[in-house]
């Protein structure tokens, strides 16, 4: 049989490199969404929903979960031209019929790229790869139904099945997932967030007593001092610059960390103000802190330390002493620690002069209200859990947590992760939702914990793992190491993917394959109840309705909770005890039962009725901290020396302005200026003198790790500015080179911002 490759091509697709921007969004990034709309979707769809976009009781951006001011919101809509990219995605006009999979083989496909998959238009209709064939074939729901039924009725133990979850499930199919799972027999459930904000989740519980962030978008806009640190909002979060530029303009400062000057960050010109639009943008950043990779605890550290000397020459006016005496445990021995590190050192190790820390000291030291924000940059290390524990250290430090305009602010990924968790998609779940579930449904669900994603992939690898379903997602090219990944899928008996669009992992696939599609977001959702509409969590814990607005893309299309539901008769049978015809017929039922389970959701159907949704309990947000010892903790913390030989550097794999995750918009990086290509290596210009390497020249990147060499081959050097001896790459063609061992201690995120590798010549 022909070669199935896991991996995206490595031809390149002619690049062009072009200045960065000096600024974000603007008129660049209007005429890059109508360019959107108008090439892939009908114009008359691409109007009803750019004016439904996040506005009260319209769709949920299934792009990101920034979240959408309380009262006002813009009459353009509360919407950022990713967010159209996403609808612009999903909306597609085109769609992919079972004669394109007659037409194309499973290894033909694997060819395209990951642009050219996505590009192919919505999945119609339930497709099945029955063994030893290269074509998926049509199949009806009810024998895909019968098909995952006989094949989790005949594993030996329910441990056997892994359910992944991405993070754009609503809150109804996650609940209704989850149960599923737990009623079937294991704690299986990996998802994204495993990969994503695992550690702040870890780091955040422990020490302040909550896994979400404490902020409201008000408090953004009354903060003096907000850090951002390793992220990048110009295109990740777009529509969080409009609440930066408040802080701005409400008198705040923005301090800036990131090994790359992101241009959304530095500068933004509001696509939604006339006036900004001719005359120019905002500036954002007042302080630039240019880290190296990983210099995050350093840095922390370095400006705790000159917090404490700032504290003796103005006792009393720089620490908070009375809330660290009054809400924290832990100070004195993290003080005596701290003392332990020299300033020299830690300048060092963060790659910054000690004169640009004291600028930062400076903007914060007689600021109480500072928030914190972060991303990808701080938890996709081995020390992610410790980046974020060190984030709480200094935010405890100044008292700026419990308060208005203060507090941490992790930005979530996808538009509704936070909530799936929530809803107990959650493979170490707590004690607490077990005995509830066991209580109110009156079934047994297992104790042990099951699979992270990392601990999935090994199973599987391993063959103790012989079924993998995903709701959403795209397994494959979002996961580490690639090649072994790709084993340990083919490994399975059964693959199984609901999905809107086709993608590379339906082509790595166990000895049968079944593709389930979808109804998105944007779509009409009818049960025998009639519409239906679902409801999500954004990043800062308001639930809130979303309700599609586009006739379904196919007539075969089912809701995931309906998949669910499916799924979950032919496998449990008579020996169910939930009614799941009654579930889906109505949303409603969910929600009761989700009111049942899971606390913060009293009179759930009645409260995400109203316009704005409704905000779950946060302890940290109150200066509450629900702990074991009920204060919020001070942590001490590591970070790793990295000791590179000449030829090392340490990677980091980002998104470019043109992507969603593994999803491919288009192959420019505008705000970067690389265009029309996506195998490049962003290095110092001195680094590339140091080791001969010309602009635009192909070199192979090389990563080893316990004895294996992983190579990804064909990557264009750019010259960037970026710190020596740190290189970035895109995901997902750099995953291969991310070693599956290489996590975060405690989260177990793979550690895909501080990989070593080298730069061969080709
Ligand atoms: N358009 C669009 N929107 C998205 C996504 C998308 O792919 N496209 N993805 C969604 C998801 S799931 C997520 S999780 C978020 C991701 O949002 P981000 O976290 O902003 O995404 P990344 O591209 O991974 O960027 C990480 C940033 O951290 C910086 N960085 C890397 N290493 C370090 C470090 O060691 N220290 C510091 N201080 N900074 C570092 C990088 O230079 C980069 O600016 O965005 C969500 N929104
Ligand atoms: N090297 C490296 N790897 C990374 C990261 C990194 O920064 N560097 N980031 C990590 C992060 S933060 C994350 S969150 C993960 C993302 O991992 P995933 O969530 O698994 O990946 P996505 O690319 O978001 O998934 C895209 C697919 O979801 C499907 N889809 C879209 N909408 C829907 C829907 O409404 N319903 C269903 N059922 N399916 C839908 C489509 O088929 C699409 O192809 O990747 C991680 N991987
Ligand atoms: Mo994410």
């Amino acid at each position: 049989m022909k070669k199935i490759h896991a991996q995206p091509p490595e031809d390149h697709t002619g690049i062009k490199i072009k200045k960065t921007s000096k600024t974000g969004v603007g008129m660049p990034a209007i005429l890059s969404s109508l360019e959107h709309m108008r090439k892939y979707m009908n114009a008359a769809d691409a109007l009803k929903v750019s004016t439904k976009l996040n506005q009260k009781g319209g769709i949920d951006c299934p792009g990101c979960a920034w979240p959408d001011p309380d009262d006002d919101r813009s009459r353009l809509g509360e919407y950022c031209e990713n967010g159209i990219k996403a609808i612009a995605e999903e909306a597609t006009k085109k769609r992919l019929k079972p004669d394109f999979f007659a037409k194309h083989s499973i290894a033909e496909l694997s060819e395209w790229s990951d642009f050219q998959l996505g590009k192919t238009g919505r999945l119609t209709e339930p497709m099945i790869l029955e063994e030893g064939v290269d074509h998926y074939q049509p199949i009806s729901w009810e024998k895909a139904f019968q098909l995952i039924g006989h094949e989790l009725k005949g594993l030996d133990s329910p441990d056997e099945a892994v359910f992944y979850t991405s993070g754009r499930t609503s809150n109804e199919a996650a609940f209704l997932y989850q149960l599923f799972v737990r009623e079937y027999g294991t704690n299986n459930l990996p998802d994204c967030s495993n990969m994503c904000h695992e550690s702040s989740g870890k780091g955040l519980s422990q020490t302040v007593g909550i896994g979400k962030g404490s902020v409201r978008l008000t408090d953004l806009y009354e903060a003096e001092v907000i850090i951002i640190m390793g992220q990048n909002p110009g295109t990740n979060h777009p529509r969080m610059l409009s609440a930066l530029e408040k802080c701005k303009l409400n008198g705040g400062k923005i301090i800036t960390v990131n090994p790359l000057p992101e241009a959304g960050l530095m500068n933004f010109t509001n696509p939604q103000s006339p006036v900004k639009m001719a005359t120019g943008g905002t500036k954002l950043t007042d302080l630039f802190l240019q880290v190296k990779v990983n210099g995050d605890v350093a840095l922390l550290k370095a400006m705790m330390l000159l917090l404490l000397e700032e504290e003796k020459n103005a006792p009393g006016k720089v620490l908070d002493k009375d809330f660290i005496i009054s809400k924290t445990n832990g100070y004195e021995d993290f003080i005596n620690d701290l003392k332990k590190y020299s300033l020299d050192q830690l300048c060092e190790a963060s790659g910054l002069s000690k004169s640009e820390i004291l600028r930062a000291v400076d903007l914060i030291k007689y600021k109480e209200k500072i928030i914190i924000c972060w991303a990808m940059g701080l938890t996709q290390h081995q020390n992610g859990v410790d980046n974020i524990r060190e984030v709480v250290n200094l935010l405890l430090m100044k008292g700026s947590i419990g308060k208005r305009g203060a507090g941490t602010c992790p930005v979530r990924g996808h538009s509704n992760v936070q909530g799936d968790r929530t809803m107990g998609i959650w493979e170490a779940p707590p004690k607490k939702l077990l005995d509830k579930i066991e209580s109110v449904f009156g079934f047994k669900p297992p104790r042990e914990h099951g699979f992270a994603v990392v601990d999935a992939i090994q199973a599987m690898y391993d063959k103790k793992a012989k079924v993998f379903f995903a709701m959403g997602g795209n397994f494959i090219s979002a996961t580490p190491d690639t090649e072994l990944t790709a084993k340990a899928l083919q490994n399975c008996d059964l693959t199984v993917h609901v999905s809107t669009k086709l993608n590379r992992s339906h082509l790595i696939h166990g000895k049968r394959a079944l593709i389930l599609p979808c109804l998105g977001r944007t779509e009409q959702d009818y049960q025998a109840g009639g519409e239906q509409f679902v409801s999500v969590e954004n990043s800062m814990g308001v639930v809130h309705t979303s309700q599609g607005v586009l006739p379904p893309s196919s007539e075969h299309l089912l809701s995931e909770p309906a998949i669910v539901a499916g799924m979950a008769m032919a496998t449990l049978g008579n020996r169910t005890k939930i009614d799941w015809i009654n579930m889906i017929s109505n949303y409603d039922n969910i929600r009761n039962a989700i009111e049942a389970i899971i606390p913060g959701f009293e009179n759930y159907n009645e409260r995400v009725r109203q316009p704005e949704g409704f905000y779950l309990p946060n302890g940290a947000r109150e200066g509450t901290f629900n702990t074991k010892s009920g204060k919020a903790e001070f942590t001490i913390n590591h970070f790793t020396d990295f000791e590179l030989n000449s030829n090392e550097y340490l990677m980091i794999t980002i998104r470019s302005h043109d992507q969603y995750n593994t999803t491919i918009y288009g192959l420019d990086d505008r705000y970067r200026g690389i265009y029309n290509e996506r195998r490049v290596v962003l290095m110092n210009k001195k680094d590339m003198k140091k080791n001969n390497l010309n602009k635009k020249e192909s070199v192979n990147l090389v990563s080893e790790y316990d004895g294996v060499e992983r190579v990804a081959r064909n990557f264009l050097v750019v010259p960037y500015d970026i710190p020596e001896g740190c290189v970035a790459t895109y995901f997902p063609e750099a995953n291969v080179l991310v070693p599956l061992g290489l996590q975060a201690r405690v989260s177990k995120t793979p550690a895909s911002k501080s990989v070593v590798i080298r730069i061969n010549k080709r």
